[in-house]
């Protein structure tokens, strides 16, 4: 009895499975699926802001700046360096058109050698258009006295201007020399053949100089007057020559020399028909 209840029992329970089973298989398939989907909608908030590069109309280069002058550059009106040397010592400085074409030119006179004591003086001509010349002053007194050149003078009435330098002195005297410009090359003005050393002072004993004449009194200069004069023994003698020379090509062609003898105080001494030409003495 007992048996058929057990088993009886287990039938039910066994249904109550299957029933139970049963159930549970259909719930499992209506069963939504719980999975929210979850799609995070990614919000476009990058916009990138649109960079609108609005161009500067003010920073447009005006066309007029870019026109390049490729114009070459004038030649020289002379070859040679008007520029002093990097080692020119008491230099200094004058001016005189050479050329004659109206604009004045640069002289220089300077010394080379060791610091403080050189050894040899220039005078230099820089031309207003370009270029220059040099040339060594080789008077023994250079050294001593130095070099220096006065501004211009037109010795000769062409046009272009020659120029007085000191180039050596003496105890009571200064030695002036005449220089001129000739197809760009400085030269020394020759008596002669001989570089011009003009004396000009006074002693006790003697007196030297130079004057300017303009024979014709246009206002030109002709010829250039060089005198001197020596006291005769203990009188108030002098023997005087005065010579006169026309500056041609660089040289001083004598034209005329005088031996006269004139006594200090008379009408006349120290006078020779010229003036002091301009320019002329020693600064
Ligand atoms: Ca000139
Ligand atoms: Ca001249
Ligand atoms: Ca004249």
């Amino acid at each position: 009895m007992s048996h058929s209840r057990l088993r009886r029992g287990v039938v039910l329970v066994s249904i109550l499975v299957l029933v139970a089973t049963g159930c549970g298989d259909d719930d499992s398939d209506d069963a939504a699926p719980s999975t929210s989907s979850t799609t995070t909608t990614t919000e476009a908030t990058t916009t990138t802001a649109p960079t609108t590069t609005v161009a500067d109309s003010t920073t447009t280069v005006p066309a007029t700046t870019t026109t390049t002058t490729t114009t070459a550059a004038p030649s020289a009106q002379c070859p040679g360096d008007g520029a002093l040397p990097g080692d020119a010592q008491y230099a200094t400085l004058a001016g005189a058109d050479v050329d004659g074409d109206g604009d004045v030119d640069t002289l220089h006179a300077y010394a080379t050698g060791d610091p403080d004591t050189p050894n040899q003086w220039w005078l230099q001509v820089s031309f207003a258009g370009g270029g220059g010349s040099a040339l060594a002053v080789d008077h023994p007194g250079a050294l001593l006295s130095g070099v220096r050149a006065n501004d211009g003078v037109d010795l000769n009435g062409d046009g272009t201007e020659e120029f007085f330098a000191k180039i050596g002195a003496g105890a009571s005297t200064t030695i002036m020399g005449v220089f001129d410009v000739i197809d760009c090359a400085l030269v020394h003005v020759t008596i002669e053949g001989t570089p011009s050393e003009l004396t000009t002072g006074a002693t006790v004993g003697s007196f030297s100089g130079f004057e300017c004449l303009d024979i014709d009194v246009n206002g030109a200069n002709d010829f250039l007057l060089v005198y001197s004069g020596q006291r005769l023994g203990d009188s108030n003698d002098f023997e005087v020559t005065a010579i006169q020379y026309a500056l041609v090509d660089g040289e001083l062609d004598l034209i005329l020399a005088d031996g006269l003898g004139m006594t200090e105080g008379d009408p006349g001494f120290m006078e020779f028909g010229g003036e002091e030409c301009p320019n002329s003495q020693p600064g």
